[in-house]
């Protein structure tokens, strides 16, 4: 990914020479490049502001300052001549910059970043870059910064360590997928007893003391619910409002979408594998392996609020054209269990061509909760699967 980012603090950003986004610019992963907004300046003092018209406190940016600079990022193309990129200018009066949004941006090839310092920018240069690119005015949050420096490095971040190999755990960004809507569950490490020195010997939670898998995932899930009421409210409340498939926005995944999907599939297969770990490695398949499987589907996604929480596949059989294939059906595990998986299956149903005689499907011989729901749905097991340790289904459309 591209980023040029323009400041009169080149200084402030130097903290992206460090740690993972400084590794994946060595890498090449981020081609980052900071620009002097006083360099586009030509008086003595190099002047990128003054005083505003109508009168109020403090300085304004002068706009021929911005011009130039932002004509030099769009004209550093390196003949790629591909499309401009999107301009982010933090402001504190802009929409609020979300995981939604990092994870949106990431898709782009090419981001910039305007920091406005003093009351901010003339108006002018907003309306003279909207003509040449996509602008986008960004806020970190409620509160009042001095600039907008500090917004790009959070949001460099955010966006930088979700491209591919910037966070080298990729299972790290799994279980981020995994999380949905609910607040972090408290971690220990060792030792199990810990002296404070204030005369309290501090303990481990016994239940993670044992081996028993399903009483921690569900000490865990209960201290997120009791932590997101305490401190997010709001938040267990929109987890609480996703209603069915009809709350979520549906469309026809693109290559755009595989590495998401690809970490779906993830979260998905550790939810049904959860005791044995690391099998899950072999049936998930790499973004690489999604897209290319996106031309040979046709895969629905459905997300809520950005983040991608379900997905399912559909084609007619390449060798019996009346047979409807539906294929790695999948559901966040947060939202398991409120019958999206059923809504889901219907919907792949509803897309057959009208000559369809049978839909098929295919699950993990062992998976018993899908079993009982494509079982209720009216599919019987027609034989053995083609990969090992999975069978067939099938029901007359
Ligand atoms: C701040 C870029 C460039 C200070 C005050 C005013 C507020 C009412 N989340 C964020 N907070 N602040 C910024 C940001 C982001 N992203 C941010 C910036 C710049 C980003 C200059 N400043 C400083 C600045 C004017 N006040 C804004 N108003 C809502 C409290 C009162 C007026 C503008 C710019």
């Amino acid at each position: 990914m591209r980023i040029d980012a323009v400041t009169i603090f080149p200084g402030y950003l130097a903290a992206l020479d460090l740690s993972l986004i400084g590794r994946a610019r060595r890498e090449g992963i981020i081609d980052l490049r900071v620009h002097d907004l006083r360099d586009f300046t030509h008086d003595r003092h190099r002047t990128v502001d003054d005083t505003p018209y109508g009168g109020g406190a403090g300085m304004v940016m002068k706009a021929q300052p911005w011009r130039e600079a932002l004509t030099h990022v769009l004209d550093s193309d390196d003949g790629r001549s591909g499309p401009a990129p999107v301009l982010l200018v933090p402001g504190p009066g802009g929409e609020r910059f979300t995981q939604a949004s990092a994870r949106e941006l990431a898709k782009a090839p090419w981001l910039a970043f305007a920091c406005g310092r003093y009351e901010g920018i003339d108006e002018r240069v907003y309306e003279w870059a909207t003509e040449r690119m996509e602008v986008r005015v960004v806020s970190l949050g409620d509160y009042v910064l001095n600039g907008g420096e500090v917004a790009v490095l959070a949001m460099v971040e955010a966006i930088g360590r979700l491209l591919p190999g910037v966070v080298g755990n990729a299972e790290s960004l799994v279980e981020e997928s995994h999380e949905g809507g609910l607040l972090e569950y408290p971690i220990y490490t060792k030792p199990a007893t810990w002296d404070g020195g204030d005369g309290v010997e501090r303990v481990v939670p016994e239940v993670l003391l044992g081996g028993n898998h399903a009483a921690i995932a569900d000490w865990r899930h209960q201290q997120r619910l009791e932590r997101t009421a305490a401190r997010r409210p709001d938040l267990l409340h929109d987890a609480a409002t996703t209603g069915g498939l009809a709350d979520l926005d549906h469309a026809v995944a693109t290559p755009a979408d595989a590495a998401e999907l690809a970490v779906l599939q993830k979260a998905c297969w550790i939810e049904m594998v959860a005791p044995v770990e690391n099998w899950w490695g072999a049936p998930a398949e790499d973004a690489d392996t999604v897209a290319a499987d996106l031309e040979h589907w046709s895969t629905h996604v459905f997300r809520s609020g950005g983040r991608l929480v379900g997905s399912v596949r559909v084609r007619r059989d390449p060798t019996e054209p009346r047979t409807w294939q539906i294929g790695r059906l999948m559901v966040v595990p947060d939202l398991q269990g409120r019958g999206l998986g059923r809504e889901l299956l219907a919907l792949a149903e509803s897309l057959a061509p009208p000559d369809v005689d049978t839909y098929w499907l295919n699950t993990g011989a062992d998976q018993q909760r899908l079993l009982r729901i494509y079982r209720k749905a009216g599919y019987r097991i027609s034989g053995e699967g083609e990969g090992p340790g999975t069978v067939d289904l099938t029901r007359r459309a």
